[in-house]
């Protein structure tokens, strides 16, 4: 009952799961209670003795996957899959944001193990379910069967309808239940069939025929030949572009470059639980990333047709520089099989205590000794720049800072200004160093936001610093990221076109002058002239001109007011279609497939 009890009210409370209608409470208390009834029911097979050790067990568990989730909650907003316990790897560098996220009133989340050791100790047996629920064996195996079908069929159904939103899959089958069927998932995608049928391209085809938009004939080819360097600006979102805080500019720099480049005021992150490498992937592929787990760990070993890949053919020599450990995110894996030939990471820095912060080297610092590497490479070169100080929690030295941090009650938030701001004095550092080096006038320069910097968790204070108030239409909005694609010698403005990261590798084979042939790409060029604006997020949201589908909720693009569901229906299937084809590329790796088709149909 503690346990049944703790979970509901964490779940409606923390979780932020708006478990507002009374069949969702039901739902949700019924598919909770089931799930304890079947672990905790495992106890009548033991001896006595042992049972009520294996209840404190069980509650202690229970209570430990529960506040994990509290804590990865205050950042994601969104809950722990399996697929990411194999990125505890990365847990030493994550350190610095897990101790922000821990607070000390998160003792309270254990008091109610006083009041079980005490029952425990009392010798009371009112945990002997076996007199409550079972007389006998056979009672827990049916009802266990039951449930188990149940949580298992409805996550299929859930899935099957192409439901993305893993808040709505938990608000239905409950928290402890979403691990059954996540553990279902995963044995079952790990177990994808070796082969794949005809079937499965010739339905992506014509999918992807559907929506597929000729690229800009105008823009091809305009920056033919010359390099190209992609910057990650970690965590910068769109908000901070072109505002001021107490008078100050947060990104003159950015500003300054957005006047002579073209800005995509519209574009939206498409990042899932990978983030800044579910961004790269984004990037090189124009593939979505995976909606459990981040793919650079998961699918490694599959056959892509990355942008390095191609550029490789055209003479292009292919560089990542990011002053991590190599092994972070696998990248040391993922990015030769992307057609990278080189990755300059953490021992290839000289980093110190006096220039590190937060997550380490200092992205002035980094883009500094990058510039070292960087002026020595093979042209024409395509190099991937990660940054790094602009990560949450935001920490920076005083004397780094170039603007004052917000005054609010949200720490983060107010950290956020100062790290945005520095991290755009980075950016003006490279700007003049490709200046000096004489690199600028041939190189293209690409960067975008890689995903969202501030959580849901501090709306209410960024409400504040926004000056309006934070509803379902502006929280679709705060999804935006800046994309600035600046090209030597061309004047470049601002577009409002509805885009997303997966657009930006059709967007550059054709500035390239590289014919798209037979790439499978999602996105379509951003400079086509057929284009119509569409995003789909990771989470199902869709974006497009005339609407926005979010949370069961369909909302006009124009104004925001809440419209008939059915209006987004077309859209939101189109957006299901698109997470589930990219998908089922990844997860059977069917790229292994498609040379031999394109042979046979030659
Ligand atoms: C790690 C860096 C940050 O190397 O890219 O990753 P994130 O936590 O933003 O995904
Ligand atoms: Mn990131």
């Amino acid at each position: 009952m503690i346990t049944w009890l703790k979970t509901f009210v964490v779940s409606t409370l923390i979780f932020q799961l708006h478990i507002a209608r009374i069949f969702e409470v039901l739902f949700f208390l019924g598919s909770t209670l089931g799930f304890l009834i079947m672990t905790y029911g495992l106890g009548i097979y033991l001896n006595v003795k042992w049972q009520n050790r294996y209840y404190l067990f069980l509650h202690c568990l229970l209570t430990i996957i529960l506040y994990a989730n509290v804590v990865y909650y205050r950042e994601f907003t969104d809950i722990i899959t399996l697929p990411m316990l194999s990125m505890s790897a990365n847990m030493g560098d994550l350190s610095t944001s897990i101790f922000a996220l821990v607070k000390w009133y998160d003792i309270i989340y254990f008091f109610d193990l006083i009041l079980i050791v005490y029952l425990l100790m009392k010798k009371t047996n009112c945990f002997n379910v076996q007199k409550i629920f079972f007389q006998q064996t056979k009672g827990y195996v049916f009802t266990t069967i039951i449930i188990m079908t149940i949580v298992i069929s409805l996550g299929n159904v859930l899935e099957k309808t192409h439901f993305f939103n893993r808040d709505q899959l938990v608000r239905t089958i409950g928290l402890y239940s979403f691990y059954v069927y996540d553990m279902f998932v995963h044995t079952q995608t790990n177990a994808q069939p070796v082969f794949s049928n005809e079937d499965d391209w010739s339905r992506i085809e014509k999918h992807l025929n559907e929506y597929r938009v000729s690229p800009n004939p105008d823009m091809f080819g305009i920056a033919k030949d010359m390099n190209v360097i992609v910057v990650s600006l970690e965590s910068v979102e769109s908000f901070v572009i072109g505002e001021t805080l107490y008078g100050e500019e947060i990104t003159p720099f950015l500003n300054e470059l957005i006047d002579d480049s073209f800005y995509f005021e519209n574009f939206y992150y498409q990042t899932g639980q990978g983030k800044t490498s579910d961004a790269e992937f984004l990037i090189n592929n124009s593939l979505y990333p995976l909606g459990r787990g981040a793919v650079f760990l998961t699918h490694d070993t599959n056959e892509y047709q990355a942008l390095p890949e191609t550029l490789s053919q055209y003479g292009y020599f292919n560089s990542v520089l990011h002053a991590n450990d190599k092994t972070f995110y696998n990248r040391d894996v993922m990015y030769p099989n992307l057609g990278y030939d080189k990755y300059f990471s953490f021992s290839d820095y000289n980093i110190s205590i006096r220039n590190s912060v937060g997550w380490g080297l200092k992205d002035i610092d980094f883009v500094e000794q990058s510039m070292n590497y960087i002026t020595k490479f093979h042209e024409p070169f395509y190099s991937t720049i990660i940054t790094l100080t602009n990560h949450f929690p935001f920490h920076l030295d005083e004397e780094d800072h170039l603007i004052e941090p917000f005054d609010s009650e949200s720490i983060i938030l107010n950290q956020y200004f100062p790290t945005v701001r520095y991290t755009d004095e980075a950016i003006r550092v490279l700007v003049e160093k490709l200046k000096e080096a004489g690199l600028y006038e041939n190189t293209m320069l690409v960067m975008y936001g890689d995903h969202y910097g501030i959580a849901n968790t501090h709306y209410e204070q960024l409400a504040r610093f926004l000056d309006k108030e934070i509803d379902l239409y502006e929280e679709v909005k705060l999804n935006r990221v800046p994309l600035i694609i600046h090209i030597p010698g061309i004047k470049g403005e601002v577009l409002d076109t509805i885009s997303g990261q997966i657009d930006v590798m059709p967007t550059l084979l054709n500035l390239l002058g590289i014919p798209e042939r037979d790439h499978t790409m999602f996105g379509n060029d951003l400079f086509s002239k057929d284009r119509k604006g569409f995003a789909v997020l990771r989470n199902g949201t869709v974006v497009t001109e005339e609407n926005i589908f979010i949370n069961e909720t369909c909302l006009n693009y124009k104004n925001g007011e809440k419209i008939p569901l059915e209006l987004c229906e077309p859209n939101r299937e189109r957006g299901a279609w698109e997470l589930y084809f990219s998908d089922k590329i990844i997860y059977r790796d069917l790229f292994r497939f498609k040379e031999n088709r394109l042979l046979v149909k030659e």
